[in-house]
């Protein structure tokens, strides 16, 4: 296979799709057109569902099929086939039965009018993107038959040929929805399982001595490494979307859990290069690795490229991470204490302003808004990547006015995390969320914001400023125009999957604006 065809991400080759051999994210022709025929697959089962509710195993199926197609999460090969070959099990299945489907076609859809494609890839992404939060909160036992049924629904929707924009529009609103409903059960998962989020202050220092590197988004199997280094003198640093697990109580309490290693997914090669420790991956996003560190890089559940060492899960999910700890007792990690700053030279990020924390202090923010100390919330935040542009967020923030407060969540944060902008009374500036999944908190917080000031969301002072990359991303815009939330600044640009008439639409009804400079925002926000 010599072809592909993706364009699902927002560095996509041109700003237009992905084609030929290999992606701009070093996905492979191969991978892409197996991640299509598992697409295909799952569309196929959900058809023979007649669009209903499945089994665990079928839900199983959906979640990891999905997650495995987003950017950045599989790049093999074999991995991919093998997720395919499992799908395509239950087909044959089914044939025995006399009651199946096929699988669909993804040409179908690539191929279909561009307003309805468009909309059709807007409900499939976010799917993709509710998918990698219901696979979380699976691994810690949460499951919510809303969300497991949408799966279904939504794939078999996709296959309509009497799909229309009308039917397709409140599907997309319902895709934001449902991703909302899986953001809550992924918070109440990890808020059960390890705590509510308490701001803490994390440095960017490595220890001497042996170390792990973890990145993803799997709070699961940090908590599973992080019992497996207990007392080995082996210590544990946070990588990317991973930062925000230092402000989890059940978390923090192992001692070996140290500090932040790096800053945003696409830094790791040039972080990795000279790594003296293994680096796991839970979830998105990996990079090709180059040959200076690959045999140090272990993937485990979804994530796989070739060649790498994966782990996989044994009997009720548990893992077994004895050979990463040993690779860090080879490596022997730095001689001496080591700080690998942030992109502004900061040596300290502060993560944990979850819910919990922000309205636990719900009494000072609205006094700070009622006396006018705070005059402007911001939600800067989404993921980060590659694009030059994308230093507009670093410069927002740093422009921003001392009495606007910075809220933030998701790997985007890197670009400012670093900065110290200072204080509002007893609140720092900028206040870190969490993870994408924690946008949950955000809109919370603006639920209760609005009701403490009697108002609707949109006539807060508060203006979203979305970085996007993945899936993900998509998902959690939906979920933000599903709530009715206008005005929402998008870039570094727009996605290339959205058709003009599409565009016109969310411009129209929901005041969805690209980034232009952070001075001209910020001026237009501010009046
Ligand atoms: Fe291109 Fe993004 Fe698809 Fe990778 S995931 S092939 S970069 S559109
Ligand atoms: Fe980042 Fe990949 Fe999206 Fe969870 S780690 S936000 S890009």
């Amino acid at each position: 296979m010599s072809e592909m065809f993706c364009y699902q991400c927002e560095q996509t080759a041109g700003g237009k799709c992905c084609a030929g051999n290999v992606g701009v994210c070093g996905k492979s022709a191969s991978a892409a057109g197996l991640q299509d025929e598992l697409t295909g697959a799952l569309i196929g089962l959900a058809l023979g569902l007649g669009g209903e509710a499945a089994c665990a195993s079928a839900t199983q199926l959906f979640v990891d099929g999905l997650f495995m197609a987003g950017t950045n999460v599989n790049f093999s090969d074999a991995a991919i086939q093998a997720q395919l070959d499992k799908t395509l099990a239950v087909f044959e299945h089914a044939r025995q039965q006399e009651s199946g489907s096929k699988p669909y076609d993804m040409l179908q859809l690539w191929g279909a009018n561009d307003d309805i494609r468009s909309l059709k890839t807007l409900v499939l992404l976010g799917v993709r993107g509710i998918a990698a939060y219901a696979h979380h909160a699976a691994a810690l036992g949460q499951h919510d038959a809303e969300v497991d049924a949408f799966f279904p629904q939504a794939l078999a929707a996709i296959a309509a040929e009497d799909a229309t924009i009308d039917t397709l529009l409140p599907l997309a609103m319902q895709t934001g929805q449902i991703n909302l409903k899986v953001m809550a059960l992924l918070d109440g998962a990890n808020t059960g399982a390890y705590g509510t989020p308490q701001p803490t202050t994390v440095t960017q220092t490595i220890e001497p001595g042996p170390f792990i590197v973890i990145s993803g988004h799997d709070l699961h199997d940090l908590a599973m490494l992080l019992e497996q280094t207990d007392g080995s003198g082996v210590n544990v640093y946070t990588h990317g979307e991973m930062l925000p697990a230092h402000a989890y109580p059940q978390l923090k309490k192992h001692p070996q859990l140290k500090g932040n290693f790096g800053t945003a997914w696409q830094n790791q090669q040039r972080e990795f290069a000279e790594l003296p420790a293994p680096v796991l991956f839970t979830t998105n996003c990996l990079m090709p690795p180059r040959d200076s560190y690959a045999d140090r890089v272990y993937t485990t559940s979804v994530v796989g490229y070739p060649g790498l060492s994966h782990i996989e899960a044994g009997e009720q999910g548990n893992k077994d991470f004895s050979a990463v700890i040993a690779k860090a007792r080879e490596l022997g990690g730095f001689a001496e204490a080591t700080t690998l700053p942030g992109i502004n030279g900061g040596t300290s990020v502060t993560t944990g302003f979850g819910h919990g924390a922000v309205l636990g202090v719900a009494d000072v923010v609205i006094d700070a808004v009622k006396q006018g100390a705070i005059r402007h919330f911001f939600l800067v935040g989404g993921c980060d990547g590659a694009r030059p542009g994308r230093n507009y967020f670093t410069e927002f923030v740093q422009k921003s006015p001392a009495d606007t407060v910075i809220l933030t969540l998701a790997c985007g944060k890197f670009r400012f995390n670093d900065l110290d902008i200072g204080q509002i009374g007893p609140l720092p500036r900028i206040l870190d969320m969490g993870q994408c999944n924690d946008a949950y908190s955000a809109i919370k917080v603006a639920l209760a914001l609005s009701e403490a000031f009697g108002c609707g969301v949109n006539e807060l002072p508060l203006t979203l400023v979305l970085s996007w990359y993945e899936q993900k991303a998509v998902a959690i815009l939906l979920t933000l125009l599903s709530l009715g939330i206008k005005g929402i600044l998008l870039g570094p640009s727009l996605p290339a999957f959205v058709s003009p008439a599409v565009l016109d639409y969310l411009v129209e009804n929901f005041d969805v604006a690209p980034i232009s400079t952070p001075e001209a925002d910020l001026a237009r926000i501010l009046g």
